[in-house]
């Protein structure tokens, strides 16, 4: 098994993975609050920003991307995570899937990923085929030796219609997810935020050394959204994986520096 821990998706162990697959899991209507968000050349560009240790993208992106670095000589991008499954919100669906669109394989030796993510939705009526699909993109991502992180999104039938959860942001269903990124062999789990630091700090808790990220979630405030990020590095998280929180906004790289201050250089939001 090969070793990952010194991908370049990490800066002094921790990460801020800029997600941009909002196309496939939501459509056009992300960008609508800052229109040239919806050519990618634009948030490549974004980036570039020294506090970005990947950007995700799904498979066509990811193409797009590597031509554009090898068209613009842009040496100084960041590093690739190939996003290997992903569904959209048009399809009708019993329960939530997400199918797989590119391999491990075709992600490290034609895309030079760097790494891939998988989003896993336990609690479906169809979890035992996304931990199928999980297991065989664990496996082949060990022996290319790139880390695999999960989007673990507990949701659907089991979640909805069990009386012991609220839903998808329970803590408890938030840190079942989280577990399950550590009992599935990934390297990193990302979570969405359960609402406030107790509540992250269980999931911390319950993943042992595994590394964690907060999911950004809805565009808020600069403020609100670098107080939820501190609330989980606080209490041991490694990072952020946020897409609409960047690309939704007017100077994205403003945000960028602030962040860059609270993940990587322990940074309160106050003293910034
Ligand atoms: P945001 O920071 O915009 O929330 O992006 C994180 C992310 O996981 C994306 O990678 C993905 O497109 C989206 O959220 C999926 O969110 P959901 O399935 O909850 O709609």
């Amino acid at each position: 098994m090969k070793e990952n821990t010194d991908s370049p998706i990490y800066r002094n162990g921790n990460s801020l993975i800029l997600a941009y697959d909002h196309g496939t899991e939501h459509g056009p209507v992300d960008f609508e609050p800052m229109p040239e968000s919806a050519d990618p050349t634009h948030v490549f560009e974004v980036a570039k920003h020294d506090a970005v240790t990947a950007i995700a993208l799904q498979k066509g992106n990811a193409e797009y991307y590597r031509n554009w670095q090898n068209k613009k000589g842009n040496n100084d991008s960041a590093p690739l995570l190939v996003k290997l499954n992903g569904n959209s919100s048009l399809a009708h669906r019993e329960d939530y899937y997400s199918p797989k669109q590119c391999a491990v394989k075709y992600a490290v030796e034609e895309l030079d990923a760097e790494a891939v993510g998988y989003t896993m939705y336990a609690g479906s009526t169809n979890e035992d085929k996304m931990w199928e699909d999980f297991r065989q993109v664990q496996e082949q991502a060990r022996k290319y030796g790139v880390p695999v992180v999960m989007w673990s999104y507990p949701r659907g039938k089991g979640i909805e219609e069990n009386p012991d959860y609220s839903g998808q942001k329970d803590p408890d269903v938030v840190a079942y997810g989280a577990r399950l990124g550590l009992e599935l062999g990934a390297d990193m789990v990302k979570c969405k935020y359960p609402g406030n630091q107790e509540d992250w700090s269980q999931l911390e808790d319950n993943v042992g050394d595994l590394k964690t990220v907060m999911s950004g979630g809805s565009k808020r405030s600069d403020q609100e959204f670098l107080e939820d990020v501190y609330s989980t590095i606080e209490v041991g998280c490694n990072g952020l994986a946020v897409g609409r929180n960047i690309f939704q906004r007017e100077d994205p790289h403003s945000l960028l520096d602030k962040l860059e201050a609270v993940i990587f250089e322990d940074e309160s939001p106050e003293n910034i």
